[in-house]
């Protein structure tokens, strides 16, 4: 069966095969990555891309790749490499172009980082020039898992990162790191004046990670892969449990999600880790899941084209899926799940309201780019 989707494939039949599926969407199959993590749309409509090993490309419209120079060394391996890419709200003027990616520290650490440079052609190559790095994960820790690292745009211009609990457990709860946390930033990495914890402080005189309390805008998140601003403005995450228990997360200031003192999963090895409704003081999921959808992503789709505004689309690598999920203030439900499969690592909208679809892997390609439209 799979040789016979490869001839398929190779004869260009594709979108015929897929036809035949109740999905409300035709797909095109664009060209294909090596293990793609995020896609950005360029105002004139080209794309860029990342894959995780780190490269960043340019796509044309015509499903051309082109190396952009100029970008961070990855430290790539386990769920590290090349992460997000996003586009500054103002891109059209200043040309920055935001990425995050694992960073190898001393003594074989790592942690996320955020770099943003300017997108211009120097000597006929697409580069990202005067790279500087904004922001990273505090403290570097060894292991290569959980980097979180989604960034957004809301609609004021603050940039918002969703920093992973590097498979620590324990850092999520404690304000003297910025991991297992969700960020809010200004666009050069600075603090705003009215995040929720800019005032506080260490009770360990010993400590000093001044900055990284103020960053913070709410704790006790696991791995958030999933970070997008719904039509009101408002936060959502949407993270990998353990054994068990992803969860839909409305982000609010100062909130706690409780990991990884309490979750719907419990751990690898078989020790329970209490339910969210054993404990009260920390904010329970909008959803949860078990068994796991594993987000790749999420938006919150916002055109018109597939009668979906509003609603968070959620890409799903274990659910080979995208899960579609109604938002209502702060209560969500699942509604559709679209069988795409191949495990999808992430979903993206273009300007205008067509979807594309990075897969992660499938048997015949390491991640495809597809564009989707309503039936
Ligand atoms: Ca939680
Ligand atoms: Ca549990």
């Amino acid at each position: 069966m799979k040789r016979i989707m490869a001839t398929l494939l190779g004869l260009g039949l594709i979108a015929c095969v897929q036809a035949q599926s109740d999905n409300p969407f035709d797909v095109e199959v664009i060209v294909d990555f090596h293990e793609p993590w995020a896609l950005a749309f360029l105002p004139d409509g080209r794309m860029l891309v990342t894959e995780k090993k780190g490269v960043l490309y340019l796509l044309d419209d015509n499903g051309r790749k082109f190396t952009v120079w100029g970008t961070p060394d990855v430290d790539y391996g386990g769920q590290g490499g090349f992460g997000d890419v996003a586009l500054h709200p103002d891109f059209e003027n200043n040309g920055l172009v935001y990425l995050s990616y694992a960073e190898a520290g001393v003594g074989g650490t790592r942690g996320a980082a955020v770099a943003r440079g300017q997108l211009r052609e120097i000597n006929g190559r697409d580069t990202l020039a005067d790279m500087e790095v904004i922001w990273r994960q505090y403290p570097k820790v060894l292991g290569r898992g959980h980097y979180g690292h989604r960034i957004v745009f809301d609609d004021d211009g603050y940039l918002w990162i969703s920093s992973g609990d590097r498979q620590k457990f324990t850092p999520a709860q404690d304000m003297q790191s910025n991991i297992g946390k969700v960020l809010r930033l200004n666009d050069d990495g600075s603090i705003p004046a009215d995040n929720p914890f800019v005032n506080y402080r260490s009770q360990d005189p010993l400590v000093d990670s001044t900055g990284v309390f103020g960053e913070v805008w709410s704790m006790g998140h696991r791995n958030p892969l999933g970070l997008a601003i719904d039509l009101d403005g408002h936060a959502w995450d949407m993270e990998m449990g353990p054994e068990g228990g992803d969860e839909l997360n409305r982000v609010v200031r100062g909130g706690n999600y409780g990991y990884p003192v309490v979750s719907n999963g419990d751990h690898y090895d078989g020790r329970e880790i209490p339910n969210h409704d054993t404990d009260d003081s920390f904010i329970k999921p909008a959803i949860w899941w078990t068994p796991v959808v594993s987000p790749g992503n999420m938006i919150v789709y916002k055109g018109d084209r597939f009668g979906w505004r509003g609603n968070a689309l959620i890409a799903g690598m274990s659910a080979r899926a995208i899960v579609r999920v109604e938002l209502d203030g702060d209560e969500a439900r699942e509604v559709e799940r679209y069988d795409m499969g191949a495990r999808i690592r992430g979903v993206f909208e273009a300007a205008d309201g067509s979807l594309y679809v990075l897969e992660d892997e499938r048997a015949d390609s390491e991640g495809r780019l597809l564009r989707l439209t309503p039936k």
